[in-house]
């Protein structure tokens, strides 16, 4: 069921917004760190008068976490398994009025998906790609991930603990050069909201590492309530090194905006390329008496 929630304007007047919730009830277990994300999500999009249900689109993986198309009272489409990127990627330049959010799972986005995370860096969309990670495979039964800790048994491969290291999701989009980098954690539900509405107002390609406990096959509460803590204050997002050196720290669980960066986004530079192939790129009075010249000449 939906229901709207009364929320102040900037005017002081109240305003009935949109609670973002889906029509179907979710499916996760008990406990599952989804819900957590799903909340704090929800609770970012309510907070953003320019965010409405009708312009917004989330485009999801295979996974438990790709679910949550369903789940949000937004456009959705839960799309192929590492595939939610490109897909995302043709829905945004089709039409780069809407909000475009991806989401999906650490094994969607990381292993399969992984590689088109670099080349929607290089684009820099502006879109919000939510990855929530619980360091394992969570709908297929409990298979390590590309983020889970070498060593881990599976509940699938309890004699086969993973021989891999794990993927540093951070340093990697870091050093892909994706515009705005973050992390959250389920455990910290303000931290999330605040965090994903900066993602989402980011002009850009911004990723978010969204760490999400599986109760059922990895329960990391306990660990990572151990190892989280918030950038300090004083940290400057704008220092790639700091940012990777942050990154690199494993032991502890920073969370926080590690690196942003404004620069040119794909839908604008598809608009000024275009404009130039049709001749009607905004010119100076100077520039059109330049050519105009030039072309008797
Ligand atoms: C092409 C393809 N390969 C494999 C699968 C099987 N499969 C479905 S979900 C999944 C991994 C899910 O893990 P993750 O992306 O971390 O999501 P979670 O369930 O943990 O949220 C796999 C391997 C599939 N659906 N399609
Ligand atoms: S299997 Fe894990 S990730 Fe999937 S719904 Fe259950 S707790 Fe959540
Ligand atoms: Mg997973």
């Amino acid at each position: 069921m939906t229901t709207t929630v009364t929320t102040e304007k900037t005017t002081g007047q109240p305003e009935e917004r949109f609670d973002f919730k889906g029509m179907i009830e979710p499916v996760w277990c008990p406990g599952c760190g989804d819900f957590a994300l799903l909340n704090a999500i929800r609770s970012a999009l309510r907070q953003m008068p320019e965010v409405e249900r009708q312009n917004t689109i989330v485009i999801s993986g295979i996974g438990c976490s790709g679910r949550v198309a369903a789940y949000l009272g937004v456009y959705g489409f839960h799309g192929v398994h590492g595939r939610a990127l490109p897909t995302a990627l043709g829905v945004k330049e089709a039409n780069p009025s809407l909000n475009v959010l991806v989401m999906g799972g650490d094994g969607d986005g990381f292993s399969i998906g992984g590689g088109h995370i670099p080349h929607a860096a290089r684009r820099n969309p502006n879109m919000t790609y939510i990855v929530f990670d619980n360091e394992i495979y969570g709908l297929t039964k409990g298979q390590v991930s590309p983020t889970s800790p070498k060593g881990l048994a599976g509940k699938s491969t309890p004699e086969w603990p993973a021989l891999e290291e794990p993927l540093n999701p951070l340093a990697m989009l870091i050093a892909y050069n994706v515009s705005f980098v973050a992390r959250v954690y389920a455990g910290s539900p303000k931290t999330t909201t605040q965090i994903v509405k900066e993602a989402i107002a980011h002009p850009g390609f911004a990723v978010v590492q969204a760490m999400s406990p599986c109760t059922t096959f990895y329960n990391t509460y306990k660990l990572w309530a151990k190892q989280v803590r918030t950038l300090p204050e004083d940290y400057d997002p704008t220092d790639r090194m700091a940012a990777f050196a942050r990154a690199l720290d494993t032991e502890t669980m920073w969370l926080g905006i590690f690196y942003r960066e404004e620069r040119p986004t794909y839908e604008e530079m598809i608009a000024q390329q275009a404009a130039r192939l049709r001749g009607d790129e905004e010119l100076s009075d100077d520039e059109r008496l330049r050519r105009l010249i030039d072309s008797f000449v």
